[in-house]
């Protein structure tokens, strides 16, 4: 019989990207992406072993380091008894941001049974569509192809707001210049960012905290990762493979791969049996950052439960060393 994971484990998986932010929280603008990274894996794997669970790295620290990490996809986490679980892991999403001190800068995690989460490798790339619960409905496949005018409207609509109220969040990429273009001409308003569409589709899911919807092409280990946290809200997420060279359309294709297909959110993460937690490492609209003072350090986190729908925002003081 397959076991279920405790209810109570989300409140662990807490405790890991805490362990994460704390350690990175160091880091803060000493523009050392790579040490910064290598301590928070390490804070976050410890942290994760503790977990009751036979966990599987599907979606890691590979390629990140320049070397191995023990949060590299493929390895094991957890104490090894309990249920078998996906386990998706981002010690620092957003390096780039922590290296410099720039806002929403998170640790996260997210477990799920095995087997339940979306994992189309060798892809790269993914367009995404987040909203929050109250937009999810509104959410149709069509809004994957449509101009962004129609699925901002749309999006308006449900929330009963005027389109210059709208606000969409992308990354700033040349390569969403055009849609960056569409959503002005549409009247909305745009928050582009350097790095970290994981705190994008956070706020974008999160009701009444600024943000109406993440558009745009961003990484497929993100999109997943943001699927857990989307689907435990209640928000509405769509995917799409969005190849971005002919090396990853081949890839994709011998693959077998369909391009075209549109993912819902439950097709990204099939599981009810979902746990998603956030601590804010430098702060920003989302979370706050670590503040350390002297022996203490505070922290930050945000826990979901898809089966019962609970947000928990969690502040927390630490004893640090
Ligand atoms: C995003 C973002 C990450 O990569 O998925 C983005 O969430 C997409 O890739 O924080 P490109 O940078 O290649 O456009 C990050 O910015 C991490 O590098």
């Amino acid at each position: 019989m397959t076991q279920e994971p405790a209810r109570n484990i989300g409140v662990d998986l807490v405790r890991a990207t805490e362990a994460a932010a704390l350690s990175a929280g160091r880091w803060m603008g000493l523009g050392k992406r790579e040490d910064a990274d290598h301590a928070a894996a390490e804070a976050m794997y410890q942290a994760l072993n503790t977990l009751e669970m036979d966990g599987h790295i599907v979606i890691g620290e590979e390629g990140k380091l320049g070397m191995h990490s023990p949060l590299d996809s493929g390895q094991r986490v957890g104490t090894g008894e309990g249920p078998e679980m996906d386990v998706v892991v981002d010690p620092i999403e957003g390096r780039n941001l922590l290296a410099l001190g720039h806002p929403d800068a998170i640790a996260v995690a997210g477990i799920a049974p095995r087997g339940s989460m979306w994992s189309p490798a060798p892809a790269v790339y993914m367009e995404k569509i987040v909203v929050d619960r109250q937009a999810a409905d509104a959410l149709v496949p069509e809004c994957m192809d449509a101009p962004a005018a129609w699925t901002l409207a749309l999006v308006a609509r449900v929330k009963n707001k005027e389109m210059r109220d709208m606000v969409a969040f992308l990354l700033d990429r040349p390569r969403h210049q055009d849609l960056i273009d569409e959503i002005r001409a549409a009247g909305a308003r745009v928050i582009l960012r350097s790095d970290g569409d994981v705190a994008g589709a956070l706020l974008a899911a999160t009701p009444g905290i600024g943000v109406d919807i993440l558009m745009g092409v961003g990484a497929v280990p993100e999109g997943v990762i943001a699927a857990c946290a989307v689907k435990s809200m209640g928000g509405g997420m769509l995917g799409r493979l969005a190849p971005q060279s002919d090396e990853e359309r081949a890839a994709i294709e011998a693959a077998g791969l369909d391009t075209s297909q549109i993912l819902r959110c439950h097709q990204l993460v099939s599981s009810d049996q979902v746990f998603f937690a956030a601590t804010g490492i430098t702060s920003g609209s989302l979370l706050s950052g670590v503040r350390y003072h002297g022996r203490k350090a505070e922290t930050e986190s945000l826990m979901v439960r898809c089966e019962t729908g609970t947000r928990r925002v969690i502040r927390a003081e630490h004893l640090v060393g």
